[in-house]
Formats: structure tokens, C-alpha cells, sequence
């Protein structure tokens, strides 16, 4: 346990940004999903909306983190703003809210060429309108976020004209913004590849941001850690997002390869850390609060849904913690005298401390579980879901892979 001074502080930092940090959870993360050579499907999975707000139901409550449900509108409303009413119902009987709503411009068979890059105008206009539909829905659900990923691209060179479907583009997403209430936001999320292989639309954090700044002051990028070309260094990326103010929010998840949608830090946590140290550095230098929306995007083909989703939870909180530690003056000052040893070695030194013990200290005074996995794990939940679950005969509902 931490009891002299410079613990003291460690303690009041670390208190101070998880009372902060809250993160979003995805609906599709508690579906069966798979990878293109097939689904091992799970008993225990979540097969309706229900299904879905009740797992994360129990995320929020071992782990106090997780107050909102990120939902995808075709998987989550299928019968669209008539859906609405049962969403409400759902979230105030799990105690999650409805959190970012997330269009579906890339399953449906008119979409085989794209959707707001189709070089067909009625298929244009009708994932604009599908937008404005899910627009429409987050405002009668109270949701800030519309978050739009796009599938559009093409396979092989010279099949479509990049230019033209640029500025379909732009013009799909200005028409967009037009609808958004005032407190609404657009985030533009972007992907180099996959599912098309040879050019993607919105492929990367220069095309999503001069897409966001064309279409409007409330379209901010959203940055899915996984989304990037091996190497590529995030955290500048974010830094830049952060000092030009567009900066919208994140999908979290790790990755090895490519688009892999593991658990966060499983394969890198500096890398988590780093994004959140300059985030954190940030809002010390400028006195203000970064306005980001912190999501998880994962898909556990493997484990078990629910308690991949705490182990996210708890690593975030852990590494969130360890960048709250940076010693921010210092770091400043050995930047500013170029004494690189010493900067690197602020980062370092807040990334190897054990957070552990603070951040079940914070749980318990916050009346939470300390381990939230043990919590999980005694509730008797997933036994009780597996029982009543693998007695259904529904197919799994629709999800991405
Ligand atoms: C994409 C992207 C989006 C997600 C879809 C299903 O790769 O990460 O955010 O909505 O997958
Ligand atoms: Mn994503
Ligand atoms: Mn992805």
C-alpha cells in the first residue's frame, strides 16, 4: 500500500482520473462473432437487445465504469425509431443508457459498391437517409454520438473514380451534419483496409479529419486503435487530433496484425498508455477536459464476452491510472531542456508502477467490488445465463463477421 507523501499524491491522482474515465461498451461485443472462416458460437452470448443491455448491465455494476451501450443501429433496431421506446425500457431496467448510435451503411446488398461513395445518387441518398434515420434515433434517445464507420472502397485498381467518390463524400456527410441537433456530434471513423482491399474512402486519419472539418463544426474523428498501418505512431496522430480540437473518440481494442479486435493492451499497453499519457498531458497544459468519447470495439470470437469486457475495463482503468501518474511539470521541463533520459524516463517510471492496489482502493471507497472478475465470477450470472440461453433455438443475430 502507498502511505508516504509522493503516495499520498499518487492516490489523489489516481482517484481523480478514474472518477473521470468512464468507458463506452459495445452491443456487438456480446454477440457471437467470428472471422470470415466461420463463428464458434458461445451458449452464453447475447442473441437479442435484452440480452445485450443485460451484459452490460453487469460490466456497469462490478466495475462502476461503463454507463452506456454503444448500439448499431440495424443489429439493435431493426424495426428503426419504433425501437426506440423499448431501448429506453431496456436501459432503465440494466442501468446502462443508450450511448453512441452507429449507422449500418455496409451489410446490405445495395451497398456491394459502397454506400455514400456509390457512384449510383439513389443509393447515395438512400445511406444518407439511413443516417438521418439513426440521427433521428439519438435524438430521441439522448444520445450525443452519431459514429459512422464506412465499408466503401474498391478491390482493384481503376475500377472506380477516387476523386468523384471523395466528394460524395463530403457532400453525403455536410447533408449529414445539416440534421444534428446542437448538442449532437458526427464522429468520422476511418480504416486503411478491409473490407476493401485495394482503396478504402475514408482510409485514414488525414481523409477523416478534412472530412469532418468540410462537413462541420460538430464532426469530430474517431480513432479505432486498430485502424492503422502496422508501426504507425497513434498517440501523434492523437496529439494533433487534440491540438486542433477534433478529436471525437476512440475504439479502443489491440491488435497484432491488422483490424484484430483483441482485448486492449493484450498485445501492447504502452501503446494504450502512450495515448492516454498525451491525452492526459494535454488537458494539464490547457486547463480544460478533452471531449472523448472512450469506446471499446472488440470482438472475442474466444473468450467468454462478459468477462473479456471486465478484463478491458480493468486494464483501461490500470493504464488510464499509470498515465495519471506522468509527473506532468517535469516532463515539461526536461522537454523543454531536451533532457530526453529523464522525459523518457517520466513515462517509464508512471507505466511500471503497480496501480493495482490504488485502483482497488478507489473501488472500494466508490462502493464497488475490488476485483471486479471475482464479483463476476461468484454473482452466478454466467452459469445462470448459460443455462437459460443454450435452451433457446434462435439463430444468432446479424453481426460483422
Ligand atoms: C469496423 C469498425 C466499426 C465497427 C465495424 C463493425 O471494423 O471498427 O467501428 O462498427 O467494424
Ligand atoms: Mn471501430
Ligand atoms: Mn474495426
Amino acid at each position: 500500500m502507498m502511505v508516504n507523501v509522493d503516495g499520498d499524491n499518487h492516490l489523489d491522482s489516481i482517484f481523480q482520473a478514474l472518477d473521470n474515465f468512464r468507458i463506452e461498451l459495445p452491443s456487438w461485443g456480446f454477440a457471437d462473432t467470428g472471422t470470415r472462416f466461420g463463428k464458434f458460437l458461445q451458449p452464453a452470448a447475447a442473441r437479442t437487445i435484452e440480452e445485450k443491455f443485460g451484459d452490460a448491465g453487469q460490466v456497469h455494476r462490478w466495475t462502476g465504469a461503463c454507463p452506456t451501450l454503444a448500439l448499431h443501429v440495424l443489429w439493435d433496431l431493426p424495426g428503426g425509431i419504433d425501437d426506440a421506446a423499448e431501448i429506453q425500457m431496456l436501459a432503465a431496467k440494466h442501468g446502462v443508457r443508450p450511448g453512441s448510435i452507429n449507422p449500418n451503411t455496409f451489410q446490405d446488398q445495395i451497398y456491394k459498391y459502397g454506400s455514400l461513395g456509390n457512384p449510383d445518387p439513389e443509393i447515395r441518398r438512400t445511406a444518407l437517409g439511413h443516417i438521418v434515420d439513426s440521427i433521428r434515433i439519438a435524438g430521441r434517445l439522448g444520445c450525443r454520438d452519431i459514429s459512422l464507420w464506412f465499408a466503401d472502397g474498391s478491390n482493384y485498381p481503376g475500377t472506380q473514380n477516387v476523386r468523384h467518390r471523395r466528394r460524395w463524400f463530403a457532400e453525403g456527410l455536410r447533408a449529414a451534419h445539416g440534421h444534428l441537433s446542437q448538442d449532437q456530434r458526427l464522429l468520422v471513423e476511418y480504416k486503411p483496409f478491409e473490407p476493401a482491399f485495394y482503396h478504402t474512402d475514408v482510409a485514414d486519419w488525414g481523409m477523416a479529419l478534412l472530412h469532418a472539418q468540410s462537413s462541420g463544426p460538430q464532426a469530430k474523428v474517431l480513432v479505432d486503435t486498430g485502424h492503422h498501418y502496422q508501426g504507425q505512431n497513434i498517440e501523434q496522430i492523437v496529439a494533433w487530433l487534440l491540438d486542433l480540437n477534433m478529436l471525437g473518440g476512440f475504439h479502443f481494442n489491440d491488435r497484432r496484425y491488422a483490424d484484430d479486435d483483441l482485448t486492449l493492451g493484450s498485445i501492447d499497453p504502452y501503446q494504450i498508455f502512450r495515448i492516454f499519457n498525451e491525452i492526459l498531458h494535454y488537458e494539464w497544459e490547457t486547463g480544460t477536459r478533452a471531449e472523448i468519447a472512450y469506446m471499446i470495439d472488440q470482438s472475442h470470437n474466444l473468450k467468454g464476452k462478459i468477462e473479456a469486457m471486465i478484463q478491458t475495463v480493468t486494464t483501461a482503468q490500470e493504464l488510464f491510472a499509470k498515465a495519471a501518474l506522468v509527473d506532468r511539470s517535469k516532463l515539461t521541463r526536461c522537454q523543454t531542456q531536451c533532457a530526453l533520459v529523464d522525459a523518457e524516463t517520466c513515462l517509464k517510471e508512471a507505466f511500471s508502477t503497480d496501480v493495482r492496489p490504488a485502483i482497488r482502493e478507489w473501488a472500494v471507497a466508490k462502493g464497488l467490488p475490488g476485483d471486479p472478475m471475482d464479483a463476476f465470477r461468484q454473482s452466478g450470472y454466467l452459469e445462470r445465463i448459460t443455462v437459460e440461453r443454450s435452451q433457446r433455438r434462435i439463430t444468432p443475430a446479424s453481426s460483422y463477421a
